[in-house]
């Protein structure tokens, strides 16, 4: 079966075969891992030990996918609490992997992996870039950042099992990132972005044009991003712009990839069991309602995670996907709902400012927001680059360019926005995940 996907005519990776199991088969597949995991953490990891116990719960209760909700849930200061090895299950001498995600204050959260879980990333990886229409002869340049984050050896693995070459870049160094992809013929890019942005910017300054490049894929995640965002992406760099979806606590990217049809991310629930809950009540919601992306791990040892509490808000699509994977899709992911804004009583979220933004000519997806607090009153300002031409324009075409802009914020945060239009190249470029909101509130 290798031959025959290496001879370039199989349209399936062999590892890809997971992606198209028969509903009912992938049901029975993911309720056996269930029970697996669950038992094989009660016994490991005291923390969930006691957690079951509180509930009142033995292994033995869970007997089947519709038993998940009586679990209890994971969240994030659990892994905090249990620094650095705390959720490991089993020896540590099984761990061949660490890797760590820095949180925004104090200590980061660890992951652990056996030689067992990195089979299984390589392999999601492997389907995500398979979904992404590479194969075998794609040159593969990774400007994840390499190291303690998982974004550039999660990828790296991945797509040298799938037979691509790939060129180990890390993030970072953009003008060599440049003579890279131009001299090497990357056809595939991988980082955030955000950093991709940065790397378009780059190469118009040195006068390369990416469209004439045999750059065709872009491979994007660790961050969230807006449909406005890949079109200006795709369209100013001639490449097709793909979403990746992942986080540490699970394995790192690999949890759930568009395909073709980019239209909703195919989650890898073979390993990677999905809900949707509501972030407040806690109660599972059902297919097609928004809400707190809940994971389930169902084969991971070294540090198994039931019901992990992503943060991460997004919904179930119901509908299967014309690619024929029988994998449920999550929509693009929102927001965090740590991310949201508060803002004179009202909920914002950063990537409906990108929306609104975008949706006007002229302007650059590069972008800030900044929140303070004056006279006990919240005031937004949004900066945002315009096109050279436009900044050099009359005060009247920038003021109507401000005023579209305004409308455009009122319209779809339903507040008023003070708008500014700076010069290109004056807002802060990011080369991994980028920052973009500076809440001075919290200062005052
Ligand atoms: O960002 C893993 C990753 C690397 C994913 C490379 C994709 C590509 P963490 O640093 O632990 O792991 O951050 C995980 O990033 O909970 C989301 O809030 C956010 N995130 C990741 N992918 C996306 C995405 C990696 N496609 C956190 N869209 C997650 C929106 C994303 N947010």
């Amino acid at each position: 079966m290798q031959d025959l996907w290496n001879d370039g005519n199989s349209p399936v990776h062999p590892a890809s075969a997971a992606d198209y199991l028969p509903p009912p088969r992938l049901r029975e597949l993911q309720s056996h891992r269930l029970q697996a995991v669950v038992a094989r953490t009660y016994e490991q990891v005291p923390h969930f030990r006691s957690r079951l116990e509180a509930k009142g719960l033995t292994p033995a209760d869970i007997r089947s996918l519709d038993d998940l909700h009586r679990l209890p849930f994971t969240v994030k200061s659990d892994l905090r609490d249990t620094y650095p090895f705390g959720l490991v299950a089993g020896p540590l001498g099984d761990v061949v992997r660490l890797h760590a995600s820095s949180g925004t204050t104090g200590k980061p959260i660890v992951v652990a992996y056996t030689a067992n879980d990195m089979a299984i990333w390589t392999s999601v990886m492997l389907r995500t870039f398979a979904a992404c229409g590479l194969r075998r002869g794609d040159i593969v340049q990774n400007a994840y950042g390499y190291g303690l984050f998982t974004g550039g050896l999660g990828a790296h693995y991945g797509a040298e099992a799938l037979g691509a070459t790939v060129i180990p870049i890390s993030g970072g160094n953009t003008d060599r990132q440049i003579m890279v992809i131009s001299d090497f013929g990357s056809t595939a890019i991988c980082c955030t972005p955000s950093y991709f942005l940065r790397l378009i910017e780059a190469a118009v300054a040195q006068g390369i044009d990416l469209r004439k490049l045999p750059l065709r894929v872009g491979i994007f995640g660790a961050e969230p991003w807006t449909e406005g965002m890949r079109a200006r992406i795709q369209d100013q760099s001639g490449i097709r712009a793909f979403d990746i979806y992942g986080l540490s606590e699970i394995i790192g990217p690999g949890v759930a990839s568009e395909c073709e049809q980019q239209a909703g991310l195919h989650v890898f629930e073979d390993h990677f069991y999905p809900e949707i809950i509501d972030p407040d009540s806690g109660d599972v919601l059902p297919d097609g309602q928004t809400g707190e992306l809940v994971l389930t791990t169902l084969t991971k040892q070294a540090m198994p995670m039931i019901r992990y509490r992503t943060r991460d808000l997004t919904r179930l699509v119901r509908e299967p996907c014309p690619c024929g994977r029988t994998l449920r899709r999550i929509e693009r992911i929102r927001a965090r709902s740590d991310d949201m804004l508060i803002i004179r009583g009202v909920n914002v979220f950063p990537s409906q400012i990108e929306t609104a933004l975008l949706a006007v000519e002229a302007t650059l997806p590069h972008y800030r927001i900044l929140v303070t607090r004056q006279d006990d009153l919240d005031e937004l300002e949004v900066q945002v680059e315009v096109t050279a031409e436009t900044f050099g324009d009359e005060v009247r075409s920038l003021e109507q360019l401000r005023g579209k802009l305004s409308e455009s914020l009122f319209h779809t945060l339903g507040i008023r926005a003070a708008v500014t239009l700076v010069e290109p190249q004056t807002l802060q470029r990011s080369e991994g995940k980028a920052r973009r909101v500076e809440d001075r509130r919290q200062l005052d």
